[in-house]
């Protein structure tokens, strides 16, 4: 599970102020007041959004404000109203008060809107304080300000899918190629990675969620590196991939790193290893792959059904991958 934030400043737009005017007709020596009245704010709204997947977009935006209301006009003339500033956020989304913490929505259902902060009224005219008694108001009110409101939107996405392999195995080309849309969240707290995430669309348009942890090391379990944090979010996902350099270029070979992988994962959780998963053997369009894959192969017979030759980077064997992968996670 990640978890993405982003603290928000909203300001609904202020009221239109309204304004003094009296009427200049011909032959009308005392026309009276005819000061319209301001326009209002804009609104904030918050609206979910199935087709919005991270709080990306709010990342460098943190004051969002909506248009003022325009001040009234002579001839009784209403300023126009601000235009609302409208919002989207990803199913899954809480709104908390930054401040306090409070919870104040909990988005749920794509298209549930939420009015978070009011625009201001807009001020009164002249024309609006004439009574029988005082038929020339000289007075008029100001707009009043919109509501405004730090909040923290925080959003959590949990992956169907995780990817556990050494760097470079090739866990983020894996991704690219297997992902229709590729996710941009947060990097962590403590460091500047971002965890790689995406989905598969299923044709039903339901998605799978894949992440890549970045991180898991020999050692992990042990926090050494930043394994354990990364180990954290890959405990809740449906299905794991292990992804092995079946190259073995950086002088490893995939049946050490496999047995590194899962030796990892149980001294964290021994759960860990009930969990279903896929072998995949990657890059085997390099040359030094074929007499890897064969000794793999042999050596794990026992869980052949589960292998699966791919190269992240020319696309083959991928297709079967993704198949295997719906089917797991169905
Ligand atoms: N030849 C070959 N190289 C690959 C393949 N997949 C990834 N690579 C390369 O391996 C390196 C590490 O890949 P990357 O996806 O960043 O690995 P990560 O650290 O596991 O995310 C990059 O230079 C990739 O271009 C593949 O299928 N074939
Ligand atoms: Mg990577």
């Amino acid at each position: 599970m990640f978890v993405d934030r982003v603290i928000l400043d909203l300001v609904a737009g202020k009221g239109g102020n309204g304004v003094v005017a009296w009427r200049k007709e011909k032959y009308i020596p005392k026309g009276g007041p005819c000061g319209g009245c301001g326009g209002r704010g804009g609104a904030i709204i918050l609206e979910a959004d199935t087709d919005v997947f991270s709080l990306e977009n709010f990342r460098n935006r943190r004051i969002l404000k909506a248009e003022n209301g325009n001040p009234g006009g002579a001839s009784n003339r209403t300023g126009r109203s601000g235009k609302d500033l409208v919002l989207k956020v990803p199913c899954g989304t809480l709104v908390k008060n930054a401040s306090t913490g409070e919870l104040l929505y909990d988005f749920t259902k794509n298209g549930e809107r939420w009015v978070i902060c009011r625009g201001g009224r807009g001020g009164r005219g002249n024309e609006s304080f004439k009574t029988p008694t005082n038929r020339a108001p000289n007075i008029c009110t100001e707009g009043a300000e919109g509501e405004s409101i730090q909040i923290e939107l925080e959003l959590k996405l949990i992956a169907d899918v995780g990817l556990v392999g050494f760097p470079n195995a090739g866990k983020s080309t894996l991704i690219s190629a297997l992902a229709d849309v590729e996710v941009k969240i947060a990097p962590y707290p403590f460091t500047t990675l971002r965890p790689n995430i995406g989905f598969i669309q299923r044709e039903d348009y339901t998605r799978i969620f894949i992440a890549d942890i970045p991180g898991i090391i020999e050692g992990a379990h042990s926090n050494r590196g930043l394994g354990l944090e990364f180990l954290r979010h890959i405990e809740r996902t449906k299905l794991l991939l292990f992804v092995l350099d079946a190259s073995g270029i950086d002088g490893r070979n995939p049946m050490d790193d496999y047995r590194v992988l899962r030796s990892e994962l149980s001294s964290y959780n021994e759960e860990m290893l009930k969990r279903p998963y896929l072998i995949v053997l990657n890059k085997i369009d390099a040359e030094e792959s074929a007499e890897n894959c064969l000794v793999f192969c042999k050596q794990f017979a026992d869980e052949s059904a589960l292998i699966f030759k791919i190269s992240a980077l020319t696309g083959e064997g991928l297709e079967s991958l993704e198949e295997a992968i719906s089917t797991k996670v169905k």
